[in-house]
């Protein structure tokens, strides 16, 4: 039997980069049909609509969201949907959690949304540290004034599971954070 991570990134890499992978589509706002979903799951890992939907509802992240007979992912695409969120006022400082070797690059260009619809942004330290720590390397954290942006004029959208969203941080707004600082 399949584990829910197997299932759960199976989905992640359907809803948000290839629903082709599933021979599914996306709508323009990112929704796929569950049931179709669901049987594509059934042959490939021999689990029900029942394991889908508990792998929706004890997700972590709360990575889906399921309306109906549908089924999105609530953040993270690379194909280019319209989540329809709206724009909100974010807290006065956010944080991004990356990795050393991007660090040069990222204090010239700013925080660029890279292969995603958008540079992702933590809402403490804690949660950039474990981003961060989904890859090799050094870890390094950078406080975001996002007060300042906003003010500037810059659009954040809050994910349905918690992740801030906006387009680009200059590099401005940015500030690595030390280590001594660091939980
Ligand atoms: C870096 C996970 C060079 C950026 C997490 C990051 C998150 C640059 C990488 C979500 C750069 C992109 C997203 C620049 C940014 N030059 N590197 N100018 N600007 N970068 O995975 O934020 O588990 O696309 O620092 O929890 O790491 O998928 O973004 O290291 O919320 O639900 O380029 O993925 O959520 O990597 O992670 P990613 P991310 P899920």
């Amino acid at each position: 039997m399949p584990n829910d991570t197997q299932i759960s990134k199976f989905m992640s890499l359907v809803l948000r980069h290839a629903p082709q992978e599933a021979g599914l589509t996306l709508d323009e706002n990112g929704w796929a049909d569950l049931g179709a979903l669901c049987a594509v799951i059934e042959h490939k890992f021999g689990a029900s609509a029942t394991d889908v939907a508990r792998v929706v509802a004890e997700n972590p992240k709360k990575r889906f969201a399921i309306e109906g007979d549908r089924i999105r992912a609530v953040q993270g695409h690379s194909v280019d949907i319209d989540l329809g969120l709206q724009p909100s006022a974010p807290p006065a400082i956010l944080y991004h959690g990356t990795k050393q070797e991007f660090l040069g690059a990222i204090l010239r260009e700013g925080l660029t949304s890279q292969s995603r619809q958008h540079v992702h942004l933590s809402k403490d330290v804690e949660t950039a540290l474990i981003v961060a720590r989904r890859r090799k390397g050094k870890d390094v954290i950078l406080r975001v004034d996002s007060a300042a942006m906003a003010g500037d004029g810059a659009p954040f959208f809050l994910s349905d599971n918690g992740v801030w969203l906006t387009n680009h941080v200059p590099p401005r707004y940015l500030q690595e954070i030390s280590e001594r600082e660091l939980p």
